[in-house]
């Protein structure tokens, strides 16, 4: 029989990516999403998988509905990738960031402890717990210092997936992922903000682009294999924390240097700063070391840092053309997919 798995978070970025992913493997995808007056489907209708998945209602600070989900899926795997992901906006929102990316994770722990234990559960931990560094590669034993709301959520979740792991026996790993990127990627990530913005420079449909700390340097990979090591981590022999990055680690500057040039104009002449974009806490430098997961499970990331930017530049570049056009960009289109069939499945399983 098919393994099932459910997804918390699968409109997202990763969630799209590992739908798509365990759908090739032959599971039955199960997804959670959250009523939005502005339906946020896109990148599952970018991947064409919209017919191929079931959509759950759950959001991460109802206990009720993940409980339901959890019950409608009756999943051999739990990928809980749900948060509010945006480390500036956890400054403006500490308590939603903390109940959504720390007690919502508790809470799916807690479900798992009760219902079943033989469920497994990949937590998405962040490089972003390393906050103010204490040592250069990060491992899994490099000391955590959070510098954000967002990375003491994290934190929380993190910690509770280790004790839920070592107190009740629960199959429950830790992905420590590194920043990953794509052309799904939302737009108010630095990466596709600079990607989005010379593609519209280029289309003169913008004159500058106005970012923040330059100088920040992140370890960025390809996020359609960062969602592959998720699945491996589940499939390990036993539950533990990996870290997944490229061991590479770049400017932000020297993003924007690479992503202008590929599309032949100078960053210099377009891009600015406004304090507007600096966080009150920024982390300044990571780089990760992913020997431990090489070595133990296999996984290895190929996509390197130019190679990144020139598919996240493409791919916009593409999108804008498309745009010129006349032609109808994909997240222009998406409505809410099939319901009612979605809710009737619900009422068919409960009434089982
Ligand atoms: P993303 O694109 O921002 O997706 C986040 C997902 O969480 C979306 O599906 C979003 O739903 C959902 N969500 C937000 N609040 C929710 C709530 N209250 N209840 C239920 N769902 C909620 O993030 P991502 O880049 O795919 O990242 C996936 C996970 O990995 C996140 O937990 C993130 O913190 C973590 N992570 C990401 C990276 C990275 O570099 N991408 C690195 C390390 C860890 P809507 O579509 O409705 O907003
Ligand atoms: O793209 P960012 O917003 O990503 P950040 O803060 O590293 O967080 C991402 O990666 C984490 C893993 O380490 C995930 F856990 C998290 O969910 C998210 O996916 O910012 C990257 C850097 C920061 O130092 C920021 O200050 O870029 C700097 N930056 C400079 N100008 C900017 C901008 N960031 C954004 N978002 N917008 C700017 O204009």
């Amino acid at each position: 029989m098919a393994k099932k798995a459910l997804i918390t978070g699968i409109t997202g970025q990763d969630g799209a990516y590992l739908a798509d992913f365990l759908l090739r493997k032959g599971y039955k995808v199960y997804g959670t999403y959250r009523r939005s007056s502005t339906p946020n489907f896109w990148r599952l209708q970018y991947l064409n998988l919209l017919n191929k998945i079931t959509l759950v209602p759950a959001d991460m600070a109802d206990m009720a509905s993940l409980l339901e989900a959890v019950t409608i899926s009756e999943p051999d795997e739990i990928y809980n990738l749900a948060a509010q992901s945006y480390v500036g906006a956890s400054f403006d929102q500490p308590l939603l960031t903390t109940e959504i990316d720390g007690s919502g994770a508790t809470r799916l722990l807690e479900i798992i402890r009760h219902l079943k234990k033989d469920i497994k559960l990949y937590q998405a931990s962040t490089s972003e717990l390393y906050g103010t560094i204490q040592e250069t590669p990060q491992t899994e034993k490099t000391q955590f210092k959070p510098n954000s709301p967002y990375a003491t959520a994290k934190l929380l979740a993190f910690h509770n997936t280790r004790i839920y792991r070592e107190a009740y026996n629960l199959f429950a790993s830790n992905g420590i992922l590194f920043n990953h990127e794509s052309p799904l990627r939302g737009l108010e990530f630095v990466t596709r903000k600079i990607t989005n913005g010379v593609a519209r420079i280029k289309h003169n449909l913008q004159k500058e682009l106005v970012l923040g700390n330059l100088e920040a340097k992140r370890d960025w990979g390809f996020a359609p294999e960062y969602v592959e090591a998720m699945w491996m981590i589940l499939q390990h022999d036993k539950p533990d924390d990996f870290v997944c990055a490229t061991g590479e680690t770049h400017s932000v500057k020297e993003f924007a240097e690479e992503a202008f040039s590929l599309a032949n104009l100078n960053y210099k002449d377009f891009v600015k700063t406004d304090k507007l974009f600096m966080r009150p806490k920024d982390v300044d430098l990571l780089r990760g070391d992913a020997r431990k997961i090489k070595e133990q499970i296999g996984w290895e990331p190929k996509v390197k840092f130019k190679e990144l930017v020139k598919i996240m530049i493409k791919a916009d570049m593409e999108r804008w053309d498309k745009f010129s056009k006349g032609e109808l960009f994909p997240w222009d289109a998406p409505n809410y997919p099939n319901e009612i069939s979605v809710l009737k499945r619900h009422i068919k399983k409960i009434r089982l």
